[in-house]
């Protein structure tokens, strides 16, 4: 009975002792985001810390990655990683790579990576685990800028292969805008689209880009600059909307500004929606000519969609005709650190994930 009793507690130590050693290394794959063009490898990084008081024996590793056309490598983690740890002791490096075929699928991605070990040289418990995702983007076959002004036209709305659309309201409320004039006010190079909102003089909301490359005069707006669109809301608030739809997965900078253009000044509320929900920026203008500027880095998913709306500020859409500048460049990075992007990946991760997002 007693050796019973001496046996039970033995194991009851042996299995404290083991949960203690799993629960004592603290583990960070950073950044745990990367973005990789089919063909390359990208190389991931690491953190240990041993939180607890015994000498912790890293002996191995375990990874989950499965996907067609990726291929994880954990050589540089028996190259790299210290055997082991002292207590309170801590060590970053490379730790494994993932070479990424010509022909990998441009998707999102998540894995794990484990690393095995425990209080002697033997064991192979898990002691940590920690998750990275990677974003497989195309060798580059798209533009890598996109520029609201000089790709504006009225040939059709649905412009750089859908990369630009012209429209009324924001999310699953936007309608494309179906009447364009080549010729607004009469002025030459000043083209634009308008909605089915009546209002005075014309129906609204209404879009115009000057195409002349110079500054152009017209009434109500005594300087619209070459590099600005004008977006003017309808009567009922319903917004005037820029969309840009992301053509594949990547990193994009926005960055632009909104300004008053009609005289005497809009007043509007001004914003940058992610897929109609998400704010990504927003503002209000109620001065002319005084630039609100923009510059947001983002993660985004095939397709996302990115509304650059005017509303009527809540106060009628009287002289509410505002300026948007925005140039959309692919970034071959996540965003710089200390920052936070959310990324809206529900396919893969089962729930959004929050990586790292820039404001200025
Ligand atoms: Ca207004």
């Amino acid at each position: 009975m007693k050796a019973a009793k001496t046996l039970i507690l033995t194991f009851l130590l042996l299995l404290a002792s083991t949960y203690s050693a799993k629960a004592q290394l603290a583990f960070d794959i950073l950044p745990a985001l990367k973005v990789g063009e089919q063909g390359a490898t990208l190389t991931y990084s690491g953190t240990f810390r041993n939180t607890g008081t015994d000498e912790l024996f890293l002996n191995g590793t375990n990874h989950n990655l499965s996907a067609t056309g990726l291929m994880l490598d954990d050589s540089k983690f028996f190259a790299n990683a210290p055997v082991s740890l002292v207590g309170g002791a801590s060590w970053s490096g490379n730790l494994f790579d993932v070479a990424i075929d010509v022909s990998a699928p441009l998707s999102i991605y998540s894995g794990n990576f484990s690393i095995l070990g425990g209080l002697d040289n033997v064991v192979q418990d898990v002691l940590a685990t920690s998750e990275f995702n990677l974003i497989v983007t195309s060798q580059t076959t798209l533009p890598h800028a996109y520029v609201a002004t000089s790709d504006f036209t009225i040939s059709t709305n649905q412009s750089i292969n859908g990369v630009w659309s012209y429209g009324q309201g924001i999310g699953s409320g936007f309608t494309l805008l179906s009447y364009s004039d080549s010729q607004s006010y009469g002025v030459d190079d000043l083209i634009g689209w308008r909605g089915t909102l009546p209002g005075i003089g014309q129906n609204y909301p209404v879009i115009l880009g000057n195409k002349s490359g110079r500054t152009l005069s017209y009434p109500e707006v005594a300087a619209h600059p070459a590099d600005l669109l004008l977006l003017h809301p309808a009567p009922d608030g319903t917004e005037a909307v820029l969309r840009w739809t992301a053509p594949e997965a990547g990193t994009y900078r926005l960055a632009g500004r909104f300004e008053g253009l009609q005289l005497p000044y809009p007043t509007t509320d001004v914003r940058i929606l992610l897929n109609g929900s998400s704010v990504l920026f927003s503002g209000y203008i109620d001065s002319l000519g005084t630039p609100l500027p923009f510059d947001v880095s983002y993660v985004f998913r095939p397709n996302d969609q990115v509304d650059f709306a005017v509303g009527y500020g809540g106060n009628g859409y009287a002289k509410d005709g505002t300026g948007l500048d925005v140039v959309v460049t692919r970034t071959t990075d996540v965003p710089e650190s200390g920052t936070l992007v959310m990324l809206t990946a529900p396919v893969f991760f089962g729930g959004s994930l929050l990586v790292r997002r820039r404001w200025k």
